[in-house]
């Protein structure tokens, strides 16, 4: 009677192992279901971001040109507040183009240009605005985040293809997802904490030329020939490379030579004009004059948004939402 139990006992928890086995099994013989890039997590999901970022604190900071170098499209320097954000420490390289132009292309993406480099860890160049902003969806896709930018103003359809001229309603601003610096969170970034210089490091004295050499920058008096290898100069005080030289860097602002004494210019956060012919492009390139390289360099600075050109390119920023200061969010720091 008791063996007769134990048997019992014996066959019961073998059929349910058995049982349990065969669910489990038949679960793993399902095959993982496939990432839908179309529905991404739902806006603002927190996702630290990527070690090669960093943080650029909240506050007001003065924009344009304190010393008249620029002409009059610096002028009037005036103070803008920017919220807290997230900018990559170096422009976009070739082989975090290709990276995600490849995952891009084979997920319902067309781009324009192909995009190019002179070598590996050489910023990306040869590409357009409309290139860039569908890139930038593309890698937030890539990674789960809601992307940025939309084709309509209900922020329906995710951009992925064609030329549109994404406007500011088009634009989730507040998602998790990569996009273009404004013009006044490239120029914050730039000066690097420092108020009042010609560069993104410390002023010596003199007119902006007597204030740049061929160990700070790219730029054409030193006669490279091409890009050099981002991060080969010094970061600013913000630990950001190539913010002067190397290749130019689209942003998100249309281009208006007067914008500066327009009343949007001193909003919190202000994103420019709401349309225009050409899109901004900042900080000069391995083919420009030192006085393309200023921080508050608008000269030379706009070119339309179907343009390419081999030397100008980008660098992404992410949102640090409304509280900025989050320090669960930011990198962790080296020692
Ligand atoms: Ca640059």
């Amino acid at each position: 009677m008791k063996i007769h139990r134990i048997n019992a006992l014996v066959i019961i928890v073998v059929l349910v192992t058995g049982l349990w086995l065969m669910i489990t099994t038949a679960a793993w013989a399902v095959p993982p279901v496939a990432s839908n890039a179309k529905e991404p997590m739902p806006s603002g999901t927190p996702v630290p971001p990527t070690s090669n970022m960093v943080l650029i604190p909240a506050g007001e900071f003065s924009m344009g040109d304190p010393y008249s170098e620029g002409y009059g499209t610096e002028l009037p320097v005036h103070k803008v507040y920017v919220s807290a954000f997230y900018i990559e420490k170096h422009p976009t390289t070739g082989t975090q183009w290709k990276d995600v132009y490849d995952w891009a292309t084979a997920h319902g993406y067309v781009f324009d240009n192909t995009g190019a480099a002179k070598a590996d860890g050489h910023p990306v160049h040869d590409v357009s605005w409309y290139d860039v902003v569908k890139w930038l969806n593309a890698r937030s896709e890539k990674e789960g985040r809601t992307p940025a930018y939309y084709t309509d103003a209900v922020q329906a359809t995710v951009y992925r293809t064609e030329k549109t001229d994404i406007t500011k309603d088009m634009v989730k601003w507040t998602s998790n997802g990569y996009r273009l610096p404004t013009e006044a969170e490239w120029e914050k970034a730039a000066r690097g904490g420092l108020a009042g210089q010609h560069y993104p490091w410390p002023s010596r004295g003199g007119t902006y030329s007597a204030n740049i050499d061929c160990s700070k920058a790219n730029y054409v008096a030193c006669g490279k020939g091409g890009t050099t290898p981002v991060g080969t100069y010094n970061a600013n005080g913000y630990g950001l490379y190539d913010m002067a030289g190397n290749v130019w860097e689209w942003v998100w602002d249309w281009y208006d030579g007067g914008w500066y004494s327009k009343a949007g210019a001193t909003s919190g956060d202000t994103r420019g004009p709401d349309s225009g012919s050409y899109r901004i492009n900042r900080g000069g390139g391995w083919t420009d004059d030192a006085n393309d390289l200023r921080c508050s360099g608008r000269v030379n600075c706009y070119d339309y948004p179907y343009f390419s050109d081999f030397d100008l390119g980008f660098r992404a920023v992410l949102g640090a939402g409304p509280k900025g200061a989050d320090r669960r969010n930011q990198p962790k720091k080296r020692r």
